[in-house]
């Protein structure tokens, strides 16, 4: 009998211990981004830690120097990418944001594949940019932005190393928040280092 209820207990914490273990290797999403974010160590420690925009209370830093025009910083909610973290005014590995021949001084430096939610609260008209493969990699990206209704408001073309910068402007009427989107181009996340410049939100 003891022997039993032995067994029936130690049944009970395998299964916990294993329901345990699959939720930790469940892949984290956009809900959770924080808390991803905390897991990743910052690409090059020097950068300095910068703090975003509060979601539910929970701060998420990115990492660089400075602060993005427009208070646009404050805006970013959550996001996820697969290889670093975010950097402001830095490309992902901490240089300078470079796209082509050109070098700039304001933007997001992250890594494919990716996802930044600016919160927009419906108060803005436009947001216009630049978008590149920065120089200091290699690999083939793709940029997407998407408003809150799943909407697909830019795609651009392949782009990879030496592509030039390509200019966006998109309408936002009504739209609540923007995810700014970098996807693979279907093969592979390797090297994929990617600028959003010259953010501007009217
Ligand atoms: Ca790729």
């Amino acid at each position: 009998m003891a022997f039993g209820a032995f067994l029936a207990a130690a049944m009970t914490t395998f299964v916990y211990f294993t329901r345990f273990v699959q939720e930790a290797s469940v892949p984290a999403d956009l809900s959770n981004a924080a808390a991803q974010v905390a897991a990743q160590p910052p690409v090059r420690p020097k950068a300095d830690k910068i703090t975003l925009g509060q979601s539910v209370g929970v701060e998420l830093e990115a990492f660089g120097q400075g602060e993005l025009p427009g208070g646009l910083g404050a805006l970013i909610k959550a996001f996820t990418q697969k290889y670093g973290t975010l950097h402001i005014n830095q490309s992902v590995d901490g240089n300078p944001l470079r796209i082509g021949q050109e070098q700039f001084t304001n933007g997001l430096g992250t890594h494919s594949t990716s996802k930044i939610r600016l919160e927009l609260g419906g108060k803005y008209k436009a947001l216009s940019g630049l978008v590149g493969a920065d120089a200091e990699a290699g690999g083939t990206i793709v940029f997407k932005i998407a408003n809150d209704k799943g909407a697909v408001l830019f795609t651009s073309s392949l782009m990879q190393r030496d592509t030039s910068a390509a200019k966006f402007e998109v309408a936002l009427a009504g739209s609540q928040y923007v995810d700014l989107i970098v996807e693979d181009g279907g093969n592979g996340i390797d090297y994929e280092h990617a600028d959003w410049v010259n953010l501007q939100l009217n």
